[in-house]
């Protein structure tokens, strides 16, 4: 079983703190950082993948599984790493990109060359199916002069793998057990839902084939071996699935402990609400109702079926949530504090990706010449094709980039915010003057998060208490309630500029406010909320 007290912290190795001055970030980078994190509170870190790639989708197009990219440094820095953030009670978590390779990886090179024992790492078909890639285009590409198609989900030059094959099931427990071997505690399992092939691949006109490859049955039955093959040895272990497109239905099997599959799930429904008809490439406000309906489903979905959500609103993938949740010229730390205690209070564990305890923006780049990464550059000549001018293209980019979040982490105001001395690969945000960690450490937002941490270690309640959504039809203001052992905890958060009035339950009417943050909040028959604001009440003891 889980500690369900622990915070993860997501570090993008690439952007956090570079040592050399090669512009790239770098283990040693995060080894310095390592006290900053412990005065932050977290537990473990999780890092996005830093083994040797050709970065055509920034290292989830590995080419090694079992080695460190030299830009990142060396396998004793890795070691050193571990150990240090032992001394500083953070453990690791790594990622492991177990369902497509980089073609580049000598699996597939060997594979093209003619070796059919390779050949069937891989999924080659005589003939494509319509399925259409998650980074644009088909999803199959001619695998060499063989006149037969290999699948790649994501890029052209990451090959799906063939879970089908017991040697290729064989081969990557292997890299989950070299890593589990040199002391990490925890994994994070890349776009782990799509594993499971069927052995028959059919087109499906539905959502670009979505449906055809994802959640299969087969994938439980893949997750369970993984799981006895590695990790499931240790009770203790933290493993968490990247699940696309998914439903409760399925991440109640994926984590109900009994399975002995993973210990959470990630989800990205509350992460489309600002998409226009589910597409990605569109800007629209975010609907709330839809947020709010959905946090209420996935809360007490998870909660009645003994499953466990991994909670977060940021990562590598994503726009910063501040900017898309929140006004931010005029509420940016009231609003980050406010979404900061929405997830943290909740069941399940809480994510925080880099930057956001001190709540940072997207960057306001200027020109298409500013980002780097191939879904937005493949997006945005999609966008051009299909008739959209060069200005409304860029626009969309700008807000809906995975660039946005990979900008170099906010250390201080000096040149490229403290993050190198040389080039940064991504350009710094323009914020950074402002926003870094040396003027935030004493300012609103991170003394909060530190708060929220410490809460979860104290109080069993936001840890082990079950969810209840409460103001269900409310416009304007996400709340739920949790319940332990006779304690109740009720938190409100306004999502909204407007002050809001509610009525307060009586049970709640002579709680405590556990956690705001405004001061000198009054628990009543009534509660105002004002911008943004958050409210824990507790009752009980
Ligand atoms: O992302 C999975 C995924 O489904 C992405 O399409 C994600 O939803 C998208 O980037 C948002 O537009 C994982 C990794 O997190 C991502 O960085 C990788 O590019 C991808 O897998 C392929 O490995």
């Amino acid at each position: 079983m889980i500690d369900k007290t622990k915070v993860v912290y997501q570090i993008y190795p690439k952007s956090y703190k570079d040592t050399t001055g090669n512009g790239v970030g770098d283990l040693r980078g995060i080894i310095e950082k390592l006290p900053y994190l412990a005065e932050l509170g977290i537990d473990m870190i999780w890092l996005n993948p830093f083994y040797p790639s050709p970065q055509r989708d920034n290292g989830y197009d590995v080419s090694d599984y079992t080695a460190v990219n030299p830009d990142f440094g060396t396998m004793a820095d890795f070691e050193e790493m571990i150990a240090v953030g032992k001394e500083h009670g953070i453990d690791f978590m790594l990622d492991m990109v177990l369902n497509h390779c980089s073609t580049e990886h000598e699996w597939f090179q060997k594979a093209l060359a003619g070796d059919s024992f390779y050949q069937d790492f891989f999924i080659l078909r005589d003939e494509p199916t319509d399925w259409v890639s998650k980074f644009g285009g088909n999803a199959w590409a001619p695998f060499g002069d063989t006149g037969k198609y290999y699948l790649h989900l994501f890029d052209v030059t990451q090959a799906d793998l063939n879970w089908r094959n017991p040697t290729v099931r064989e081969e990557l427990f292997k890299v989950v057990n070299f890593w589990k071997e040199k002391g990490v505690k925890g994994f994070r399992f890349d776009v782990i839902n799509l594993i499971g092939k069927d052995e028959v691949l059919e087109d499906c006109p539905i959502n670009d084939g979505k449906p055809a490859y994802t959640d299969r049955p087969i994938n439980h039955d893949y997750l369970h071996m993984l799981n006895q093959a590695s990790f499931g040895q240790d009770p203790s272990f933290m493993t968490v699935g990247e699940m696309s497109a998914t439903t409760v239905e399925n991440c109640i099997l994926y984590t109900a402990p009994e399975r002995e599959e993973l210990s959470m799930a990630f989800n990205f429904h509350h992460l489309k609400v600002d998409y226009e008809n589910g597409q990605k490439w569109t800007i629209k406000d975010f609907d709330f109702e839809e947020l709010r309906s959905l946090f209420h489903t996935w809360g007490e979905g998870m909660s009645e079926g003994n499953g466990w959500n991994a909670l977060f609103y940021n990562n590598h993938d994503q726009p910063r949530a501040l900017n898309r949740f929140v006004d931010v010229k005029n509420f940016r730390e009231e609003g980050a504090t406010m979404l900061a205690s929405s997830i943290h209070l909740s069941r399940g564990t809480p994510y925080i990706y880099m930057g956001e305890e001190i709540g940072m923006l997207d960057p306001d780049f200027e020109s298409m010449a500013d980002y780097v990464d191939v879904e937005s550059l493949n997006a945005y000549q999609i966008m051009l094709d299909e008739g959209k001018t060069p200005e409304e293209a860029f626009k969309i980019i700008t807000v809906k980039s995975r660039d946005n979040s990979r900008i170099p982490m906010q250390w201080d105001a000096s040149e490229n915010a403290g993050f190198t001395t040389g080039t940064p690969w991504l350009k710094a945000g323009k914020s950074y003057q402002q926003i870094n960690v040396e003027a935030e450490k004493n300012g609103k937002i991170f003394p909060f998060y530190k708060e929220l941490i410490r809460l979860r270690k104290e109080l069993p309640i936001i840890a082990e208490g079950d969810y209840k959504a409460v103001y269900k039809d409310s416009n304007q203001v996400y709340a739920f309630e949790r319940n332990w052992q006779g304690q109740k905890l009720l938190v409100l958060n306004n999502f909204y500029a407007d002050e809001v009035t509610l009525d307060l339950p009586e049970v709640y009417q002579s709680g405590n406010v556990l956690i705001s943050n405004y001061d000198d909040v009054k628990v009543g028959e009534k509660i105002t909320l004002k911008a943004y604001q958050t409210v824990a009440v507790l009752v009980g003891d």
